[in-house]
Parts: structure tokens; sequence; C-alpha cells
């Protein structure tokens, strides 16, 4: 991919948290530093492994090559290779990934003298995967509580873990992830029509300013958060969204067995009418 006009001038060298100046150089457009060498590593280790895992399945199609993780009879042991064992590796593998990646984004905000908010809005993403196949899996004592590494098998999983808890939309904490998910859909949807209402105008007509946009959201609903509370509001709502989601499958088994509806029968034991 040829250079952009201005990216020669930002290809400086500093900046990397490990490995000095040994990693610091592009590749095309990419960045490696020491991050990207073991991103690489992980991903690529990672995926031969779920070629692998894929190889000694019965399936090559696409979507229901799956690589499952071990029998609850495991515990938290290693298993074999063929039954979980590839599973735990490819976890290993991408954590490594993941972790990896986020190293190299806030290397790559260093060298820029930027913010760390990428990196840290990415681990919020980390945690929920994190929260998925480590903690869960830890706090009930097998790694087969962990969901399997499959385009339709992952989404079995889902169902099936919901329904053990009868009804999973009950999770109090499901709802308020899931609210997150929709209010931040809904600030993206505001935010982005608003942009290019303003900054996008038909031909001839001037391009407008934040004066207009928060004007518009006054005129409207009486208040603007403004151009940069706007972004501010978007990494809150997206963050919260994650790790609003973590908790509600943390507390799924290991702080809570029964059905999820009958967690609200505190309400109904409430004492103003329960006696
Ligand atoms: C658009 C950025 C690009 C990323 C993409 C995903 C792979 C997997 C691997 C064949 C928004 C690349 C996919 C590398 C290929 C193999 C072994 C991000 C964008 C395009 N899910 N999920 C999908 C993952 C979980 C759920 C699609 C990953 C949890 C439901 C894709 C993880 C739960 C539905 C996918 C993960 C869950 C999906 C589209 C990890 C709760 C769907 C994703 C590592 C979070 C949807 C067939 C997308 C679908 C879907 C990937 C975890 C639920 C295959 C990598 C266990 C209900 N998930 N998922 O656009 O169509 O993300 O599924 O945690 O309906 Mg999932
Ligand atoms: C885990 C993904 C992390 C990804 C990473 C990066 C690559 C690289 C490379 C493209 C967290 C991966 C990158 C692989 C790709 C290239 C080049 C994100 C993760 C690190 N639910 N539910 C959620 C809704 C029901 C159930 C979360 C809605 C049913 C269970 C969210 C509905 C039952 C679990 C959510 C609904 C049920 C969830 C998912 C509606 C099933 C979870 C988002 C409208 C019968 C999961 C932490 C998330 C969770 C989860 C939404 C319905 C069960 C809030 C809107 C009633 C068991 N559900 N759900 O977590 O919280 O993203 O996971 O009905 O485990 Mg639910
Ligand atoms: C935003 C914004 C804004 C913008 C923006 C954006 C948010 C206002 C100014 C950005 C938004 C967009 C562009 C919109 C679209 C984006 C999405 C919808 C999000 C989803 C994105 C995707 C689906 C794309 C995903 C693509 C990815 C992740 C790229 C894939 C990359 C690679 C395959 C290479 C990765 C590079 C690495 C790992 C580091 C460097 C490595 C190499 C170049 C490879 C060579 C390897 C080495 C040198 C290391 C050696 C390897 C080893 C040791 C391993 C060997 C091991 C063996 C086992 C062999 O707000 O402003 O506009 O634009």
């Amino acid at each position: 991919m040829a250079m952009l006009s201005f990216e020669r001038k930002y290809r400086v060298r500093g900046g990397t948290l490990i490995g000095g100046d040994l990693f610091d150089f592009w590749v095309g457009p990419f960045f490696v530093g020491f991050f990207g060498v073991t991103a690489a590593f992980f991903s690529i280790l990672g995926t031969a492994l779920i070629v692998w895992g894929a190889a000694i399945g019965p399936t090559w199609n696409l979507w229901r090559i799956s690589i499952a993780p071990p029998d609850l009879s495991y515990g938290l042991a290693l298993a074999p290779l063929a039954h979980g064992g590839l599973w735990q590796l490819i976890t290993i593998c991408a954590l490594g990934a993941f972790c990896s990646w986020a190293l190299r984004q806030a290397e790559i905000a260093r060298k820029l003298g930027m913010g760390m908010h990428v990196p840290v809005a990415f681990g919020f993403a980390i945690l929920a995967y994190f929260t998925l196949v480590v903690a869960r899996p830890l706090l009930m004592g097998a790694w087969g509580y962990g969901f399997p590494y499959g385009i339709m098998s992952h989404l079995d999983w889902v169902s099936n873990t919901g329904y053990q808890y009868l009804h999973f939309h009950y999770n109090p904490a499901h709802m308020i992830a899931v609210s997150f998910f929709f209010t931040n859909c809904l600030a993206l949807g505001l935010h982005a029509s608003l942009v290019l209402s303003a900054a996008n105008p038909r031909k001839g007509e001037a391009v407008k300013s934040a004066e207009q946009e928060n004007a518009y959201f006054r005129d409207t609903i009486g208040y603007s958060i403004g151009t940069l509370g706007i972004h501010r509001l978007g990494l809150f709502l997206a963050v919260s969204a994650s790790f609003w989601s973590a908790v509600c499958i943390i507390i799924s088994g290991p702080f809570w067995s029964r059905g999820w509806p009958e967690w609200w029968s505190w309400w109904l034991n409430l004492p103003i009418w329960a006696h």
C-alpha cells in the first residue's frame, strides 16, 4: 500500500515499551515493534492449531468447524490435544495475540504522543473474552465451561448456557449490558448523522460548524453534550457494555446457580407487601 503523504514524518524512532530499537520499523503500512512480532507469532500459531483441530475433526465446512474445550471431567487439568488440549493452547494463543495487539496499540500511541484510550478500550473487550474462557471456568472448576471455537458451535454454547439459567433476559447485569449496547448504537447513530449533516452539505452550500451542531441539539432536546463530550460518552457507553457483559456471565454459575427469574424474588419478598 502506498504511503500517505504525511505518514513519513510520523515514522520516528522511540516510544517502544520493550526491545528498544530492535523491532522499531515498519513493513508496508504496518508498524512492527516487539508486540507486532508476538502478535504475529501467537496469531499464526493459534490459527495453525485451529487448522490442526479441523484436520482431525469431522468436517472442513467453515461454519461447522469447532474446537471444543475439554470434557468437564478433566476439571482444571491439562487435557490431551485431541480432547480439549488444542482448545487450551488456542486460548493461550488468543490471549497472547489480543494482549500483544493492545500493547502494540500502546506503543503506537506513545510514538505519536497520543493518549492510551484505544488500548484501554480494547482492554475491555479482552476482559470480556478472559471472563468467558478463564475467570468463569476457573471459578466453576473446569475448563469445559469455556465456549467452543466454531462459528455455529459458539452460538449453541450461548443458547445452552442461557437456558441453563431458564431465562437469561432476567439476569440484571445482562439487562444493563444490553441497554448499554443499545444506547451505544443510538449515540453513534446520532453523532454520525449530526456530523454528516453539518460537515457534508450539498454542493455549493457552506460547511457548518460545531455551533450549528450544538444549536441543533439545544433546539431539539434543550441540551448539547458538545463535540468532545459525545466522544467521551461514546467511549463510556462502549466500555460499559463490555464491562457489564463480563459481569453478567461471571455471576451466572459462580454466584447464582438457579434460574435468573428466581433472583427477582427479593422484590416479591420486600417487607412492604410480603407480610
Ligand atoms: C465487525 C470486527 C471484525 C471481526 C469479525 C470476526 C473470527 C472467527 C474463527 C472459524 C463485531 C472475525 C471472526 C476470527 C473465525 C473460526 C474458528 C466485530 C467486527 C468479522 N465471537 N457471536 C459472531 C467471535 C462470543 C455471538 C460473528 C469472536 C461469545 C452471537 C463472528 C469471539 C458470545 C453472534 C464472531 C466471540 C458470542 C456472534 C460476527 C471471541 C458473547 C452472532 C462478530 C474471541 C459475546 C454473530 C455466526 C462481529 C454470527 C456472531 C466472532 C465470542 C455471541 C464469527 C472472535 C462467546 C449471538 N461472533 N460471541 O461482527 O453471525 O463482531 O455468528 O470472544 O449472531 Mg461471537
Ligand atoms: C467476548 C468479544 C471479544 C473479542 C476480542 C477480539 C479476533 C481477531 C481478526 C478480523 C463481549 C477478537 C478478535 C478474533 C479477528 C480479524 C483480522 C465481546 C467479546 C477480544 N443477549 N447472552 C451477551 C443480548 C440472550 C447469553 C452479551 C441481546 C438470550 C449468554 C450482550 C439479546 C440468551 C451470554 C448480550 C440477548 C442469552 C450472553 C454479548 C436479545 C440465549 C454471554 C456481548 C435482544 C438463549 C455474553 C461476556 C459481549 C456475555 C452475552 C446481548 C439474548 C444468553 C450483552 C441484545 C436470552 C450465555 N448477550 N442472551 O459480551 O455477557 O461482548 O459475554 O435477545 O456469555 Mg445475551
Ligand atoms: C476511526 C476513527 C477515525 C478514523 C478512522 C478510524 C475509528 C475520526 C481518521 C478507523 C475506522 C475504520 C477504518 C473503519 C472500519 C473498521 C472496522 C469496521 C473495525 C473492524 C476492522 C477490521 C475488520 C479490519 C481488521 C484488520 C486487521 C486487524 C489487520 C490485519 C493485519 C495483519 C494481518 C498484520 C498485522 C501486523 C502485525 C501483527 C505486526 C507487523 C507484522 C507484519 C507486517 C507481518 C510480518 C511479521 C513479522 C515481521 C514478525 C515475524 C513473525 C513471526 C516471528 C511469527 C512466525 C511464526 C511461525 C509459526 C512461522 O475514529 O477518526 O479516521 O480511520
